[in-house]
Order: structure tokens, then sequence, then C-alpha cells
């Protein structure tokens, strides 16, 4: 004999209006006992609805998208006492009551994710939009945040399902990747693995230069930067410079060209206010400087730094030796405080100490320009007549050309020779 029993859903804890996933059975099927029947889903799992009878499925009274609570009536399933132990062939038809249903997953329980296949952009695979399965509820969640459902292949629900989980995880990858590439959607690089090639030895990078890194790369990408190079004549200056030194006692600091250079670079500044300035972030507005701030970078044993000697304008040759043989120290201590390091105006690179005979600094943004310096040589200049020796300092100038034109780039630097070549002109 058979019995019409029906199925409905069981207890689950409280919930109610749950999505229904999918429906996996249609009238006319045989099931088993303990078949999924459908998959319902809440905002924390996703749970599978088993039979609680074997036999043929009369009638499916649910369909995907809607929302069922405990007791709502899933599905009718006539069953033969021989294949459904449970049902009671000697009730009537009408009578038939579906005998306590299969405890379901408790909506709390975690779901367990499956590792997030790669974005359609990634693998460079396309995916139908039949792949895309998900509930109302998921598919409005990826839209708020704008994600393209399709794009998730499959989701940890049961049968690859999309849950919100998945949606998550989707944009964590996508950010994840974002982050590796530029803001500019220049490619990360390829991570090579150059063990094949012979011994190696990994080192971390210092805080500083991976800071440092970021930064020169940011401006790298957004500043279009020109270079100028020129000399100057610094024969005059350096007489100066030595004789001073001749002056002090055996534990005195030195006074090196440096501490001129920052004289004639701020006396430049003062003449071409320009090159003291900072775009505005929309890139609409100049802010003019009326201070007069000097970045120096510095060599640590850490990475550069770049401490700042401040009101420049207001300060003797003496005074800034002094302050940046301290500043430099502390500098290659690791002592400096973040406001050592603030507020600079334009920065001056020195490579003299070392040598070179030109380079192209990049800029420290959102100063417009920096001043790159190298080693001084005596060379032969003609001066109308014949050669003289001189001692010529290369002198390097980028700057921001948003900001500067090329004949201001090429009129500042002129200014600069004209101060180191004649420092009495300082004095004007
Ligand atoms: N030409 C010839 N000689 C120079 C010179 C130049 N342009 N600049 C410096 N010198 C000489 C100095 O006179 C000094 O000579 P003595 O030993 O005979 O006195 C010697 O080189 C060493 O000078 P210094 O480097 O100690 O001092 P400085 O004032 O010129 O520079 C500082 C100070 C802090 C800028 C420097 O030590 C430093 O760290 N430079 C590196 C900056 C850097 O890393 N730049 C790269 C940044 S990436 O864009």
């Amino acid at each position: 004999m058979a019995a019409l029993i029906e199925i409905k859903v069981p207890d689950v804890g409280n919930v109610a209006d749950i999505d229904v996933v999918d429906v996996l059975v249609k009238p006319g099927d045989q099931i088993k006992l303990e078949q999924t029947l459908a998959v319902l889903e809440t905002d924390k799992a996703s749970m599978d609805l088993p039979s609680s009878a074997a036999g043929t499925v009369q009638e499916v009274f649910i369909k995907p998208g809607d929302k069922v609570s405990e007791g709502t009536l899933i599905a009718t399933v006539l069953a033969s006492a021989e294949e459904n132990s449970v049902a009671k062939p000697e009730q009537p038809l009408q009578e038939a009551v579906a005998p306590a249903p299969a405890p379901v997953a408790p909506v709390s329980e975690p779901v367990v994710i499956k590792p997030e296949p790669l974005p359609e952009t990634v693998t460079g695979g396309s995916v139908s939009s039949a792949a895309a399965h998900a509930t109302p509820a998921v598919r409005l969640f990826a839209r708020e945040l704008g994600v393209d459902i399709h794009k998730i292949t499959t989701g940890g629900g049961r049968k690859g399902r999309i849950l919100k989980d998945d949606v998550k995880n989707f944009v964590k990858k996508v950010m994840a990747e974002g982050t590796a590439q530029s803001g500019t959607g220049i490619p990360s690089m390829p991570s090579v693995d150059f063990s094949q090639f012979g011994d190696i030895e990994e080192q971390k990078l210092s805080k500083i230069k991976r800071l440092t890194g970021q930064n020169l790369s940011r401006v790298w990408l957004n500043l279009p930067m020109v270079t100028y190079h020129d000399e100057a004549d610094i024969t005059e200056m350096e007489a100066f410079r030595v004789a001073l030194n001749a002056e002090k006692s055996k534990d005195d600091v030195k006074i090196t060209g440096l501490v001129f250079i920052i004289k004639a670079l701020v006396s430049a500044m003062e003449q071409f206010p320009q090159f003291n300035a900072s775009l505005s972030a929309d890139g609409e507005k100049l802010i003019l400087k009326k201070y007069f701030n000097i970045g120096i970078a510095v060599d640590t044993p850490n990475g550069l730094v770049v401490p700042v000697l401040r009101d420049v304008n207001r300060k003797g040759i003496n005074e800034l030796t002094a302050e940046l043989a301290e500043k430099s120290n502390k500098a290659r201590l690791g002592k400096l405080m973040p406001a050592d390091m603030q507020g600079g105006c334009i920065t001056i690179s020195s490579l003299g100490g070392i040598g070179g005979t030109a380079f192209t600094p990049i800029v420290n943004a959102p100063e417009v320009a920096i001043f790159g310096v190298t080693r001084a040589k005596m060379q032969p200049v003609w001066n109308g007549k014949e050669f003289m020796p001189r001692l010529m300092l290369p002198l390097d100038l980028t700057y921001d050309h948003r900001v500067i034109d090329g004949v201001e780039g090429a009129r500042f630097m002129a200014a600069i020779k004209q101060y180191l070549g004649d420092i009495r002109r300082l004095l004007l």
C-alpha cells in the first residue's frame, strides 16, 4: 500500500524567510530517503533539505527564489511500504503524516568556502552566465559592491553556488591584485627564482628603504620630470672655503662646499618663487611658500633620509655648517625625529664627496624641484684669450614640468651658477 507523505521544512532554529536557492527534484522523480530535495540559504549558511521519505515525487511546492520557514510544505512523495520503512502504509492517503524530518544543518554552522578560483581577468577564460548561480540576495549584494557575479566562477555553496562570502573573497582578491599593480594599471614585475642560476642570499630591506622605494615609485609615475645639467665655476668659492677652514681650529666642524650651494639655492628661490612651491592635489593651484627650508639627502646605513634645514635665508655659513653636521650625524645614528624631516621646500642630493659627472635625481614631491651635485674637478676653461684651469662643479636640476617650464629651469640654474661663481652676490 502507498502513502502520500508531505515533506515540510523542519525546525531550523528560529530563522524565518530562508531563501530557496535550488530545487533538485521534480514530479515523477524517484527519490531515496535523505536525498536532497532543495537547497536553502541564510545570510550565514547554506543547507541541504533532505527528504524524510523515499518514493515518487508527486508535487513540488517551492521554486528557487521563494522564501520558506519552519513548516512550509516542500513536496509530496508517494511512498510505498517496501521502499519506505518510515511511512505507514495502513494510513489513508489523505491522513498521511510526515515522519520527523531529518535535521538540517544549523544556520550558525560555518560554511566551508572552497578556494577562490581565479577571476576571468586573471585566467583569461570566459565564464558563461549560467555559471553564476546565486540567490537574489547574493546578486543584490554583489551589485551593491559593483561585482560582476559572472566573474565568480565557482561558489562555496552546494553545486558551486555563490554565497555572500564568495563575493567578499572575490572583492578581497581583486583589491589585493590592485595593490600589486600600480594605480595606472602597470603590471607588477614577475617573480623570478634566481636560485636556479646559482647560489643566492635573501636580505630584508630596511623600513626606510621600503618606504623610500614606495615614495619614489609614486613620484616617478605621477610627475612629468625633466633634468637639466650645467656646471658652475667654483674656483673662487673654493679658495674662500679653504681660507675659512684654515682659520678654524682642529676640533671645529669644517665648512664643505655644500653650505654655499644651500645658500645659492635659496637666493635663487627668492628670485624665482615658483621653485619654492607645491602644486595643490587637484593640480589647479600653485601654493607659494614664504619660508625657505632645504632638505638634504643623507646617506645612512639604513638608507636615504632627508633632514630639513629651516629658515636657511636667515642663517649664515657657520650656523648652517654646524646645523648640517648635527642633522647629518643624527641621520646616520638613526636619531632624527619626524619633525626633523618635514617641511622641506627643495631637496639637495649631493654625491660630490663620492664622485660622478651627472645624474638625474627624482623630485621629493610635493616639492617641485630637486638639486643634484656631483664631484667638482679642475678643467681647462676658455676665457676668450686662453684656457685657464678652473674648478668646475657639475649641477643637476630636476623639476616638475607641470609647474616649471624649461626656460624657467634654465634661468634658475643660471642664477645658481652666478651665485656660486661669485658668492659676494649672496649679500645683495
Ligand atoms: N666636489 C668635490 N668634493 C666634494 C664635493 C664636490 N661636489 N662635495 C663634497 N666634497 C668633498 C668635501 O669637501 C669633503 O672633503 P674633505 O674630506 O677633504 O673635507 C668630502 O668630499 C666629503 O664631504 P661630505 O660628503 O662628508 O660632506 P658634504 O657636506 O659635501 O655632504 C652629506 C654632506 C650629508 C650630503 C653627504 O655626506 C651625503 O650623505 N651625501 C649622499 C647623499 C645621497 O645619498 N644622495 C643620493 C640621493 S639619491 O637621489
